[in-house]
């Protein structure tokens, strides 16, 4: 119900508040200003009234199409970010249809094992676009359209020279066209050209693939970043013919902005806002699709090899990819295998659409902070937790924590979120702002 009000709030308050503004102003105004002054001056203050009228709304263009927002006019190859009124509608009629996922969270964890082949192979892989309504943070929720309803879709991984016959279906009670663009495949729009496909169809492209890499794979039905925007992006890696050198833990994990007409921590259904995304201005910046994904999912052994692939939905930013209190021993740079590695890395970058291997050995016990470091989008939720346990490494790090203290006891593992604290305080990453206004009660 809460977000039946959210649409009601946002779509049709604006356009009933139009049309009462308008009657109003014909029933009330009109009489009024002919009871108070001569047929002329009535004219005179409406004429005024109108080239006003059109001083603001003729510059933005007239009503570009049936679409929320109304004036949204955009240069791209194709349908603006906008989104089809019918749409809206359909959405607000179907919503009891739309399918409420728990978490919308893919498990960094969930990455299938090492290929382990020595020759190639044809490999089918089924995707099904899904549009569901997902938490983002608690109380808040978000219209995600997802690759098999997490955010971000599935890990695919095959083999350098593999053959890849992909089918991609549209769940039925889809309201929009969806199609997958691999930056993995070499021929027409990555594989968006042959598989538009409507609700409740399915189309299948079959490619070769060449070159060995980390890829991000994402949908590319117009508008192609609203449709990114609104979580349909994932990772598909290409390992190499031998592999790729053994670790003992991988991740993934994969950045993504989202775009709400309400203010960062509005409760309730959030509308899309096309005008923030081309603004590059997100509300949420996230990893694995909300606040908090990665928390409680991340744990290793002191002593054990990690290996995090990392991707970037975008649709805008460029993430700075930090692990806080380590550093990457081997970083297989914008996911490239084969070419030249970097040695000793502290931040990485992970362009939008793009990917990063960052690979590190583990020394001391504690949490450590996955992060966007470009830092205040810490506080729109880009951060997550890997907990480290094992004996303390004195050699490598020592120093007493600080009781009193809260990011220092949170590092040392003695702040949750259930131990209720709420002030800000620096570093950010830490326990309280976030709990408190994003994510109480997690
Ligand atoms: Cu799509």
């Amino acid at each position: 119900m809460l977000e039946l009000f959210s649409l009601i709030k946002y779509v049709f308050f604006q356009i009933f508040g139009l049309i009462v503004a308008v009657v109003a102003g014909a029933v009330f105004v009109f009489p009024m200003l002919r009871k108070l002054h001569s047929r002329k001056t009535t004219i005179l203050l409406f004429t005024i009234f109108f080239g006003i009228s059109l001083f603001f709304f003729a510059p933005r263009a007239a009503l570009h199409a049936i679409q929320y927002p109304f004036f949204l006019k955009t240069f791209g190859p194709a349908d603006g970010p906008a989104l089809p009124l019918k749409n809206v509608i359909n959405f607000f009629f179907t919503s009891k249809n739309i399918e409420h996922i728990p978490d919308i969270t893919r498990d960094p964890n969930d990455i299938p094992p090492p290929v382990g082949r020595q020759e190639s192979q044809t490999v089918e892989i089924s995707l099904e676009a899904k549009e569901v309504i997902g938490e983002m943070a608690t109380g808040v929720f978000f219209n995600y359209w997802t690759f098999n309803g997490t955010v971000p879709g599935p890990f695919l991984r095959v083999r350098e020279g593999d053959t890849v016959k992909l089918t991609l279906k549209n769940h039925p009670s889809s309201i929009n066209p969806h199609n997958i663009d691999l930056h993995a495949v070499t021929g027409p729009g990555g594989g968006a050209a042959v598989t538009n496909i409507a609700p409740g169809e399915s189309k299948t492209v079959t490619f070769k693939a060449i070159n060995p890499g980390l890829y991000a794979y994402h949908c590319a039905h117009p508008n192609v970043a609203a449709h990114d925007a609104h979580g349909m992006y994932g990772l598909i890696l290409v390992e190499p013919k031998d592999g790729l050198p053994k670790v003992d833990k991988e991740f993934y994990v994969m950045q993504g902005e989202f775009y709400s007409t309400g203010a960062l921590g509005d409760k309730g259904l959030q509308i899309f806002d096309a005008q923030k995304m081309l603004d590059g201005k997100p509300e949420y910046v996230v990893f694995n699709g909300r606040v908090g994904g990665l928390n409680d999912k991340m744990k290793a052994r002191v002593g054990e090899k990690i290996r995090v692939f990392v991707g970037n939905g975008g649709v805008n930013l460029i993430s700075s990819f930090h692990v806080i209190g380590e550093i990457f021993d081997d970083v297989y740079p914008e996911g490239s295998i084969g070419g030249a590695m970097f040695k000793n890395v502290q931040t990485t970058l992970v362009p939008a659409g793009g990917a990063a291997i960052v690979e590190f050995g583990t020394e001391v016990p504690g949490k450590y902070i996955f992060v966007d470091h470009a830092l205040s989008r810490l506080d729109r939720g880009a951060w997550g937790i890997l907990e480290l346990v094992g004996e303390p490494n004195r050699e490598v790090f020592d120093g007493v924590f600080d009781d009193k203290n809260k990011s220092s006891t949170f590092l040392s593992g003695y702040c949750t979120p259930q131990e209720g604290y709420i002030e800000p305080f620096i570093p950010a990453a830490s326990c309280g702002v976030f709990w408190k206004v994003l994510d109480k009660g997690h």
